[in-house]
């Protein structure tokens, strides 16, 4: 469950951001969850480095580079965030059985039908380039008015017993005209979240995108799962 509510002033939304910390983390994996250590099956630092500050030291967090410098990461050929995010952390269950989690995510552009979707990462190659993606998102909206789009992430959670669990998280914004801002990774210079129109996510910075971001959505449902079932 999702516990942010649009906010339309700063104000508002700092008031969101107090209360959502009061409530984050989740006490019961505060004292229950103290070192548990999961896999993230990710390459991308950007993401890792939000996965840690969101989960908080109740977690420890590692990649499958850390457990082995040569670990190749999959082919994502599926066709779904669900599909991919599986996909990466079965490939890492498979070669450590450790519990584990991966993270599929996207950026969705409504005048674009959808695009750059599950293809986000590799939109303008497969060098993964963060500049040319938004180079090449920017080019295809020019002249273009209507630029509502959202974050999706999927995250896949494998727990000992090697069954899947999947947590969804989803945040509506708007595409900028140009870039503002070099925080955050990605996209972020050119996405408004609609809950603070003023600023990108390349200006907000991790500790207010943290607090009602895509990816905070989705790892605090998959913490309260984690909370009612092995740290119960
Ligand atoms: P892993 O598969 O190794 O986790 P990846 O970057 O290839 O890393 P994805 O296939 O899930 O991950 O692609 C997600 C892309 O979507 C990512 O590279 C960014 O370009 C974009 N993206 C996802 N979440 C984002 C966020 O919070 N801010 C900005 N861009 C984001």
């Amino acid at each position: 469950m999702n516990n942010f509510r649009i906010c339309s002033t700063f104000a508002e939304s700092c008031e969101c951001k107090a209360r959502i910390q009061a409530q984050s983390p989740n006490p019961k994996i505060t004292a229950a969850g103290r070192n548990m250590k999961l896999v993230f099956a990710t390459g991308n630092r950007g993401k890792l480095r939000e996965a840690r500050e969101i989960l908080g030291p109740s977690f420890e967090i590692v990649t499958p580079a850390d457990l082995d410098p040569e670990y190749v990461d999959p082919e994502e050929n599926g066709t779904t965030f669900k599909e991919n995010a599986l996909i990466k952390a079965q490939a890492v269950w498979d070669k450590f059985h450790l519990p584990c989690f991966a993270d599929d995510s996207g950026l969705q552009i409504d005048a674009l039908g959808g695009r750059p979707g599950i293809y986000s990462a590799r939109y303008a190659g497969e060098d993964k380039d963060f500049d040319c993606n938004i180079d090449k998102v920017l080019e295809e909206l020019e002249g273009i008015s209507q630029r509502s789009a959202r974050f999706h992430t999927t995250v896949a959670l494998i727990l000992e017993d090697g069954t899947p669990h999947f947590f969804d998280g989803t945040l509506e914004g708007a595409i900028a005209t140009e870039r503002h801002g070099t925080l955050g990774f990605g996209y972020d210079p050119i996405f408004y979240p609609t809950a603070m129109p003023e600023s990108t996510f390349g200006e907000l910075g991790p500790e207010v995108k943290n607090q009602f971001s895509h990816r905070e959505q989705a790892l605090k449902e998959m913490t309260e799962f984690l909370s009612r079932t092995v740290l119960k």
